[in-house]
């Protein structure tokens, strides 16, 4: 029976060769400079396909991998239907945060009840949290460089991911609230892990104990 996995390029896959290997498991090629969209691995029985961050919870969902790595970001967006979440590999970490224009009086916006103009890749995850606050917002949905979004008068705010810091500085932003905190985790999809238990539970074994500190 043959074990896929569901990865996207970049940093989930690079985090993800040092757990992968806990694993016996090492890929062929690296997604990066091959153009393959299925990577086949050291072990006969599993294979990698590399898909967009956003849609590894969809795969896994439908059965089309067995297992996945996604953003806890991506897996609220998406609701997690038909996914076993079994570990946080805390991996890819990061925060998610509203973010506005250095100078722009947030907290007085906010106490005055001014309805916001808010852009982002996450609009549960927005929506939830303003209806919390209790204030009135715009969600503007974009699927990518939301920090150019106040910058050009489409939005007030931006609720988006940060690591470093180093992108809203360099376009004049300032985080002003903490909503989140993000890692990645590992999905199964539900029918899968009981189909192929002896093959994966194994896995999952590994990964749990080469999860970073
Ligand atoms: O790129 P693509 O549109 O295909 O999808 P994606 O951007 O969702 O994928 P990818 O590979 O960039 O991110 C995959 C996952 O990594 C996300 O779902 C998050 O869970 C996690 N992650 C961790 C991040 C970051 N850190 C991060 N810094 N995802 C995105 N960013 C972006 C952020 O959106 C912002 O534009 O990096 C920029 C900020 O970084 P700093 O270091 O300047 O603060
Ligand atoms: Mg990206």
């Amino acid at each position: 029976m043959t074990l896929t996995i569901a990865l996207s390029k970049g940093r989930i896959f690079e985090e993800t060769v040092p757990l992968l290997a806990a694993a016996g498991i090492v890929p062929a090629e690296a997604p990066e400079s091959s153009r393959k969209l299925i990577i086949g691995t050291n072990r006969p029985d599993v294979q990698l396909v590399i898909v967009r961050a956003s849609d590894v919870p969809t795969y896994v969902q439908y059965g089309a991998a067995d297992l996945g790595i996604a953003g806890r970001d991506v897996l609220i967006e998406h609701g997690g239907v038909g996914l076993y979440q079994p570990l946080d590999l805390n991996i890819a970490k990061c925060r998610m945060m509203v973010a506005v224009p250095e100078g722009f009086d947030y907290e007085d916006a906010v106490r005055h009840g001014a309805r916001l103009k808010v852009a982002t890749k996450y609009p549960q995850i927005a929506r939830e949290h303003f209806a919390e606050k209790g204030v009135h917002v715009d969600i503007i949905k974009l699927y990518g460089s939301m920090e150019l979004a106040p910058l050009v008068g489409l939005a007030d705010a931006i609720v988006d991911l940060v690591s470093t810091g180093g992108t809203l500085k360099a376009n004049k932003l300032t985080a002003v609230e903490h909503l989140l905190d993000i890692s990645s985790r590992l999905i199964v999809n539900q029918a899968a892990l009981k189909l192929k238990y002896p093959t994966i539970q194994p896995v999952l074994d590994a990964f749990a104990g080469a999860v970073p500190a």
